[in-house]
């Protein structure tokens, strides 16, 4: 029978159980045409469900091949997972170019208005293992695999334009420091240790990375709504072979969002593959999320009269200094077909470039070049991982004399595997179309040193701090007293706040009283005075920059028997129009009846779907209005939403507002469902995605203005 006939009907095996065994268990057989099953020899299996006894119950046969090569490959489906950045999540794209740059690159994809190239794009955590939750407090991985037409061009980078340190010889430190601890193997995904700020008290050059590793950037609300930055300064070569600096970035067409702490916390117990799941439900609706490639373009004349060394990654440049030209935009379009062959398996590397594009000293990107080819080889187990469909190159052919290796599927006919040869056959270089590096001229001792240049460690760091909005400096001051809560050693704590100072006062000293700090430390010893004449920038606010409508995002109905069928009705449609979703979540997931008597499916059942997941809620609990002011999940539903200062529309539900005591809290984020005009402005509303003043309300710690004005 067919593996994909459905059941005669719900509950019902009719369709599924071609026979029962002698002990009870189910076979499937295949029909007359149908697919049979195989072993990977292609022999014909006769028996799914029993290995070959001698016997009942007596020992197994060491002939039987169909369950030793079984076990066998099963045994060997896993490799290592990434060093750093395990979690991910794939997905197909096409990156098409909407301003050509020819005269800036001759790379391929920036020739032509409207050029498409294929991509491939990873989304990742950093810290965390494979199975670790998508809400862990991280830097998240943006890598996109360019498909073009003279090569793959891979542009590895993360969701924060800078990183924590100046050396790939700190990288190992860096991320030992991070992960579990190595005597306990505890704590997994998290920075929030004493080995890590132990790590980050003895390098200042991290400092301008943990005020962003402490924003609200490393809480994504998913990744359709997080920017991507190539982090280092890159160079474009031009036809000419005249050079110019880049840094790129990559802007969410939906707007920049995160969530709340207390949030992700409890997004990882609700759903810990929120990140993945939203990706692969976004495309699989046809709801394709979108970034803009915009590029910050220098000449080496900016290089030098630019205040810091734009080799430097621990440094921004300012887009107020050089605005981004948008270039392009990269749409992710198809879900992988397999995680494992396309997601696990693809193979990033920062030295894949193409013609136009190039190398530039920042000492983190060289040494970058150097470790990803390594760590293919460690994962995928072959120097032919190259040939695995999503990474071989696909705009252009692949010649060359490279043979055998594990697992090679691609050797060349014929005699020829060398070069020159004299048989007039196979490929030959090209001095001009191929790929040439930019004649750099370098000298200089050999000698292990840090430029002076790099010496200042927290004027950007300031100059981020003060870019933010009240709200983001008071959820960074949280975030450093969560983090340094969880260090055990008070001398760590202290080391922090103590850098903390140099940065900015106010902050250091409310970070010092959030974690009762006896006394006051003194400032850590700068190699520079901090600057205090940086302008801020409104680019590095995600506050600053809210998102263009609420598309995109979803609402959650909680909904019970004799919820209002108009207002469902209206909800649906308005939030349609606006691009945005509404899922229902009821006492059960069968689902309710509404004032019609029509039968609503539930997307949820309540205790399944917190509040955590939506970005603005909604209360119809109809008849059951009662029963739900007694029912702790649905407490929690919006006793939640009210803490994460979201949007909360609401009709007949009194008894449950009262029951969390929110009566006397309804701010104008509280909007009241009357009629159809009440839908509207709640949609409205939630375009602003939180209703932040009713933070100052909550208890707490207040915005952070109100402690001290930076
Ligand atoms: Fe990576 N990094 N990295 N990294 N990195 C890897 O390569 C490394 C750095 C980044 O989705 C590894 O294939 C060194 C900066 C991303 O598959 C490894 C240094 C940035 C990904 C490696 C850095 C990144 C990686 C592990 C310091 C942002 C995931 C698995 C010199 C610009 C790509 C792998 C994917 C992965 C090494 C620093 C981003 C071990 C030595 C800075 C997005 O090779």
């Amino acid at each position: 029978m067919a593996n994909d006939k459905p059941a005669a009907r719900p509950g019902s095996f009719e369709n599924l159980v071609s026979d029962y065994g002698a002990g009870g268990e189910f076979h499937q057989h295949a029909a007359d045409g149908d697919e049979r099953l195989t072993t990977a020899q292609g022999v014909t299996i006769s028996d799914n469900q029993n290995s070959l006894r001698v016997g009942a119950p007596g020992p197994t046969a060491l002939e039987d091949f169909v369950l030793r090569e079984k076990i066998f490959h099963f045994d060997h489906e896993r490799i290592p997972e990434r060093v750093v950045h395990a979690r991910g999540f794939g997905a197909h794209g096409l990156f098409e170019c909407t301003k050509a740059i020819p005269e800036i690159t001759r790379a391929a994809p920036f020739q032509k208005e409207g050029k498409i190239t294929e991509t491939f794009v990873r989304f990742s955590t950093v810290a965390g293992s494979k199975g670790s939750p998508d809400l862990a407090r991280d830097v998240r991985g943006f890598a996109v695999k360019f498909y073009t037409d003279e090569g793959n061009w891979d542009l590895v980078g993360n969701n924060i334009p800078v990183f924590f340190i100046q050396d790939a010889i700190k990288f190992p430190d860096l991320i030992h420091s991070v992960k579990p601890e190595p005597d306990r193997g505890f704590p997994q995904a998290q920075s929030a240790h004493d080995n890590f700020w132990d790590f980050i008290s003895l390098t200042p050059e991290s400092m301008h990375m943990v005020m962003w590793q402490m924003s609200d950037r490393t809480i994504p609300r998913s990744f359709r709504f997080m920017d991507g930055f190539g982090v280092h300064t890159f160079r474009f070569v031009n036809a000419e072979g005249r050079s110019s600096f880049v840094k790129f970035h990559w802007k969410p067409k939906l707007g920049l969002q995160s969530v709340l702490w207390d949030e992700a916390l409890k997004i990882n117990g609700a759903d810990p593959d929120r990140h993945r799941r939203d990706l692969w439900d976004a495309i699989s609706m046809g709801d394709f999320p979108e970034w803009e490639l915009g590029l910050q373009i220098f000449d080496e004349d900016f290089a030098d009269r630019f205040d810091f060394d734009v080799m430097d990654p621990t440094k921004i440049v300012p887009e107020e200094l050089v605005p981004l030209t948008i270039v392009g935009t990269l749409t992710l379009d198809r879900a992988v077909d397999n995680f494992f062959a396309e997601t696990e398996q693809v193979a990033f590397c920062t030295q894949n470039v193409i013609p136009g594009i190039d190398f530039t000293n920042d000492p983190l990107l060289q040494g970058r070049n150097f470790s990803y080819l390594d760590t293919q080889l460690k994962r995928l187990g072959s120097p032919n991982f190259t040939k695995l469909p999503v990474n071989a190159p696909r705009g252009c052919p692949v010649h060359n004399f490279q043979q055998d290796g594990h697992m090679q599927t691609a050797n060349r006919k014929g005699r020829v595997n060398y070069e020159p040869n004299g048989w007039g056959k196979g490929p030959r270089a090209h001095p001009l179309e191929g790929y040439v590096s930019y004649a750099v001229r370098e000298e200089g001792e050999k000698r292990r040193l840090r430029p002076e240049s790099f010496a200042d460690h927290y004027s950007q760091a300031r100059q981020f701090f003060l870019s933010q909005t009240p709200v983001e400096q008071g959820h960074i001051r949280d975030a450093l007293v969560f983090e340094l809560s969880k260090c055990q050693e008070v001398d760590v704590r202290a080391r922090i706040v103590a850098h903390l100072r140099n940065i900015d006062e106010g902050l250091a000293e409310a970070v010092a009283m959030g974690l009762g700090l006896p006394d006051m430390p003194e400032p850590a010893p700068a190699a520079r005075p901090t600057r205090t004449d940086l302008p801020p920038s409104d680019a590095l606010s995600i506050l600053k920059n809210p998102p263009p409508s609420f598309s995109g995002r979803t609402v959650g109905v909680l909904v019970g028997d004799g919820a209002d069928a108009s207002l469902l009705a209206e909800l649906r449609s308005v939030l349609a129009a606006e691009g945005a979703m509404m899922k229902l979540v009821a006492p059960r997931v069968g689902g309710v009846r509404d004032t019609s008597g029509e039968a609503q499916a539930a997307d949820e059942k309540l205790g399944g779907g917190p509040s955590v997941l939506f970005d603005a809620v909604v209360l119809l609990p109809g008849k059951e209005a009662a029963s739900l002011a007694s029912n702790p999940a649905a407490k929690d539903f919006l006793t939640d939403a009210h803490a994460h200062c979201k949007f909360i529309a609401h009709q007949g539900a009194e008894p449950l507002i009262e029951a969390c005591a929110l009566e006397s809290k309804m701010d104008e984020g509280w909007l009241a469902l009357k009629d159809s005009d009440g839908v509207d402005g709640f949609v409205k509303a939630c375009r602003d995605l939180r209703y932040w003043p009713r933070e100052k309300t909550l208890g707490g710690n207040p915005p952070l203005a109100q402690t001290f004005s930076p």
